[in-house]
């Protein structure tokens, strides 16, 4: 939608269109009138989702230097870039809502904003790379492929881009650990104790149950969601369980069968004090990751500065080279900064 505001705008002729525009699913841009409150959750989410990017970055780049064979090692270093790059689409969405990447970043450090509670988990062996892929981006695909209709325009096409490479990342891991259900007794056994291990963190990661989700009911209500957490939990279990069955690993839930009655999966619940505890800092490994992402903003300042005053330069360049000559002047041949500098 686009609404040309003229004058004095009236607030509620503006939330009445904005609450059309949701009614109708279709998009709110950056340009459109927004409400404080859509704009705040839409920047708190869309935030902790890129911070969950660059950090997932580390428990698998742990591994790029030890990857077992060449074609893993360019496979692996791949996919750690497409993070990168996912981060990065998504900081640009959160720009758009009037929030700068630096400021985002300077809250991630400080522990002012969240990212997923799975990467503060260890990776443990190389055979974590594939559960990684297998699990958690398979989890990361039943969330985000319903964000790419999500309300807000820019983070819905973010998305879908986001969620192609993801679909990538998820073969990829699934292939490693095929390919090592077909070894040796040993690497059976340490495909099924990795997954052991990231099983209940992977369901976490659709966030706590509808009961206890502050958010949920609002931005369903906004369009920002469009599935409730334990709808994505639910969906991610039926499609899993096939999954693993193929593969020939069992997961660690006793209480995991199918229900005819419901249609789908029943599991049990998962340890909601441990979720909690790793939210607020107290995982495995969170100190890790926070402190190796701020020793990188820390370390990268000057890179960033050189980027800024290599752009004002090449700007004030471009802008002397527009300028109109004048025929009769004498040339002078240091007409840019750039040139007058050397
Ligand atoms: N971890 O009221 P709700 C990936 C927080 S990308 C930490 O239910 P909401 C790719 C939540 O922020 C993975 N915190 O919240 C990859 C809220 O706190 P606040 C990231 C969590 O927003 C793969 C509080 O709990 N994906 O994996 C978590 O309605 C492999 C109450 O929760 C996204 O971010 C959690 N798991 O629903 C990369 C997807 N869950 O801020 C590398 C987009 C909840 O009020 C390798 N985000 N919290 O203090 C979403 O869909 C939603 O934000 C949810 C949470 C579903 C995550």
């Amino acid at each position: 939608m686009t609404t040309e505001v003229t004058g004095t705008p009236d607030e509620t002729v503006l939330e009445a269109q904005f609450a059309d525009t949701i009614g109708r699913k279709d998009r709110i841009e950056p340009r459109d009138w927004m409400p404080e409150k859509y704009r705040k959750t839409l920047v708190r989410q869309v935030a902790q989702h890129a911070h969950s990017e660059i950090i997932g970055m580390q428990p698998e780049g742990n591994w790029i230097s030890r990857a077992p064979s060449l074609r893993r090692k360019a496979i692996l270093l791949a996919k750690v870039q497409d993070e990168a790059g996912h981060g990065l689409y998504l900081y640009s969405a959160a720009e758009t809502l009037g929030a700068t990447r630096d400021e985002l970043t300077e809250k991630l450090i400080a522990g002012k904003q969240k990212y997923s509670s799975i990467f503060n988990y260890p990776t443990l062996s190389y055979t974590d790379v594939g559960t990684i892929g297998w699990l958690v981006d398979g989890a990361a695909i039943c969330n985000q492929v319903p964000l790419c209709r999500t309300s807000f325009g820019p983070y819905g096409r973010a998305m879908i881009r986001i969620c192609k490479e993801e679909s990538f990342h998820q073969r990829q891991g699934y292939e490693l650990l095929m390919t090592m259900m077909r070894g040796t007794d040993e690497q059976r056994a340490s495909v099924q104790e990795s997954v052991n291990r990231f099983w209940w963190p992977s369901l976490m990661m659709f966030g706590p149950p509808d009961d206890d989700s502050p958010n949920t009911e609002q931005s369903m209500e906004w369009g920002i969601k469009t599935h409730t957490n334990d709808e994505l939990r639910q969906k991610f279990v039926d499609m899993s369980v096939p999954q693993a069955e193929a593969l020939g690993v069992t997961f660690p839930d006793d209480g995991l069968k199918w229900n005819e009655e419901r249609g789908h999966y029943d599991f049990s619940t998962p340890d909601w004090d441990e979720f909690w505890a790793v939210v607020k800092g107290n995982g495995p490994c969170n100190d890790q990751r926070v402190n190796h992402r701020k020793r990188a903003w820390d370390e990268g300042a000057w890179v960033r500065e050189a980027a800024l005053a290599f752009a004002e330069n090449s700007a004030a360049g471009a802008t002397d080279d527009a300028a109109p000559t004048d025929d009769t002047a004498p040339t002078n041949p240091a007409t840019t900064a750039e040139e007058a500098a050397k």
